[in-house]
């Protein structure tokens, strides 16, 4: 476990396995949602806080063989913790990763919580290897919230989306305000790069991101939350996530093609 603090004492927490970010506390008041039976050993993925999507979203894109890619399981390596408020974690192939997904990479994490409590995730893909490869990259962050009727996303009118668990419906979004009000799992596609979002009691948080221009919405409601084994099942009242993401995929050259992208959270 690695944490992360600044001055006037907030707090971010960190996993090795997947690099998952599953505590980040300001102002004495936790932001993220992670599940009380998540399991923390990396025999499943983390569920809750920031787990990390790569090289796969979903199932989507015949990139590899295993749902969201396997970062978000596998043990980082600490590659640079000599400031209290940043780590650079890295991930990079070897013989568990080439089995789902055969092609020579590092990924390169970092993590910085500012002096004024924000959070900045950035990331670095680079091929390493002989062969060109695809990928998806995703923060699949869970954000904690009180009462989840008073949750409101802004920001993506006029943004297309794909409505629904099959993806198959695409739809311009009308609302000014996004509730949350039964099952959500829609993707928007080409969004502002300045998210806000009204988390009621938790807060009002804005997330800005570079190169990362898709964005998903996740509340599995009562029926999925009930078949998911890692968590509580009326604990989807208690979250929601907005990943910030970018879906079509990001194709790299061999021998050093690089991309790189990164959010940054703040609450006020
Ligand atoms: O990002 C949304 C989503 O793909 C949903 O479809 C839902 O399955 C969720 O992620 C969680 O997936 P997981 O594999 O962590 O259960």
């Amino acid at each position: 476990m690695i944490s992360l603090s600044n001055e006037k004492g907030d707090l971010v927490i960190i996993n090795e396995y997947g690099a998952t970010i599953t505590s980040w506390i300001v102002d004495d008041k936790e932001k993220l949602y992670c599940s009380p039976t998540a399991n923390m050993d990396g025999s499943t993925p983390i569920r809750g806080g920031i787990p990390l999507v790569f090289p796969q979203f979903g199932n989507y894109g015949s990139i590899c063989e295993i749902k969201h890619g396997f970062a978000r399981s596998q043990l980082f390596k600490i590659e640079k913790n000599d400031t209290k408020n940043e780590v650079i974690m890295v991930l990079e192939d070897c013989q568990q990763t080439k089995i789902f997904w055969n092609y020579e990479f590092r990924l390169e994490y970092k993590i910085i919580l500012n002096e004024s409590g924000s959070l900045v995730t950035n990331v670095m893909v680079k091929n390493v290897g002989l062969k060109e490869f695809r990928f998806n990259f995703l923060f699949h962050t869970y954000f904690l919230v009180s009462d989840l009727n008073d949750v409101k996303i802004l920001s993506l009118k006029g943004c297309k989306y794909f409505k629904g668990i099959d993806r198959s419906l695409l739809e311009m979004e009308g609302r000014e305000k996004i509730s949350i009000n039964g099952e959500v799992d829609s993707v928007y596609i080409n969004v502002p790069c300045k998210i806000s979002a009204d988390l009621g009691e938790n807060g009002f948080v804005n997330i800005k991101t570079e190169n990362l221009k898709d964005l998903v919405i996740w509340n599995p409601w009562k029926d999925k939350c009930s078949l998911l084994l890692d968590m509580p099942n009326d604990d989807y009242k208690k979250m929601v996530c907005i990943e910030t993401c970018t879906l079509s995929p990001i194709t790299l050259e061999s021998n050093g093609g690089s991309w790189s992208g990164g959010q940054e959270i703040s609450f006020i």
